[in-house]
């Protein structure tokens, strides 16, 4: 595996959480691969998950792993071509990608959207900078439009609570008081659709994701109708993705407190299970008492998040073995 990006790069899904589940059983029956090789986690962005699991994922696999934040523990990093850098900006990506390179064997990079300019998010600019210069596997820790390492952690949790064969899963916008990249209900949507499961999209109208990740999903208007006999919901919130108007990108349309997922919600499904990504901003996007109930997965979720890590790093250190 060179890159871990969609959810084509992980090839056959069943596959796939048949190998979660032996990580899950035995974490450390694979130590042996990583021993002699560095990964290099760079975080652009705030984590808290991501960085922990990412890590906690390498050294199960016997590997060393770096962390680098850029801007705090580095230099300012120009990300643009072209640009007279007489700004803040004190290096380039083109120098310090195959700088970081040099000193690992896997990287993995967490740069958000920055919900300005949809055409630069929508290339991965970012990502497909380090995929290029760096010539080593590269992993998405939530990069523009993608955070596959969430959307395979969600999948494995479906799959171990779910209570029938094909379970129906309803992604729901929340509100929220800053504008979020569209990230992670991309990614959930594309696995979704790869997955043995019903998906359904809620949001208000103007929040249409981008079909290259929703497919053929269902979306439909009407929240609570949405949710009626849902045996997962899955809620976040996201920015507007400006698929029909582009100028409308990243613009918050609604904060409407009526799509916070609260005890009415939850009363129309099937005694639906609760999951978000994490972090989750209480009583805005979801009541105390939902996300405090039984039915929250929130925490064996994020706890899945080594396993989902762990699976796409063993991949890429057998493929460096060969
Ligand atoms: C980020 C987002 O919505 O993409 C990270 C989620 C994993 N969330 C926030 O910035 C709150
Ligand atoms: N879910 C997730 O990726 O969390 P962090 O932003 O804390 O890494």
């Amino acid at each position: 595996m060179k890159t871990f990006f969609h959810v084509s790069d992980i090839g056959d899904l069943k596959a796939a959480l048949e190998e979660a589940k032996q990580v899950k059983a035995t974490p450390y029956a694979w130590k042996h691969l990583g021993v002699n090789k560095t990964i290099m986690l760079v975080f652009f962005n705030s984590s808290l998950r991501t960085r922990l699991s990412s890590q906690k994922a390498a050294l199960n696999l016997g590997m060393d792993p770096i962390v680098l934040n850029i801007g705090q523990d580095s230099w300012k990093l120009e990300t643009e071509m072209g640009v007279v850098m007489d700004g803040d900006k004190s290096e380039h990506l083109r120098e310090a990608i195959p700088v970081m390179a040099s000193y690992c064997d896997i990287i993995g990079v967490r740069s958000f959207a920055g919900l300005k300019d949809r055409e630069y998010d929508y290339n991965e600019t970012v990502l497909r900078q380090f995929i290029e210069y760096s010539g080593k596997p590269v992993i998405s820790l939530e990069s523009a439009t993608v955070h596959p390492c969430q959307a395979f952690a969600d999948l494995i949790t479906i799959e171990e609570y779910r209570k029938t064969r094909r379970p129906k899963v309803v992604l729901t916008w929340a509100p929220h008081p800053r504008a979020l990249p569209q990230a992670v209900p991309n990614s959930f949507a594309e696995w979704m659709n790869a997955a043995d499961v019903d998906l359904v999209i809620t949001h208000p109208h103007g929040y249409e994701l981008d079909p290259k990740f929703t497919g053929g999903a269902v979306v439909e208007y009407d929240q609570m109708k949405a949710l009626e006999g849902a045996d997962f919901v899955y809620a976040k919130n996201w920015s507007c993705p400006g698929v029909t108007d582009p100028s409308q990108y990243g613009a918050i349309l609604s904060k409407d407190m009526g799509w916070t997922v609260d005890a009415r919600h939850m009363a129309v499904t099937n005694n639906a299970f609760f999951m978000h990504c994490l972090p989750v901003r209480r009583n805005m996007i979801v009541s105390d008492e939902v996300i405090d109930s039984p039915e929250s997965l929130v925490i064996p979720e994020a706890a899945n998040r080594v396993v989902s890590a762990q699976v796409v790093m063993k991949r890429m250190l057998e493929d460096l073995a060969k």
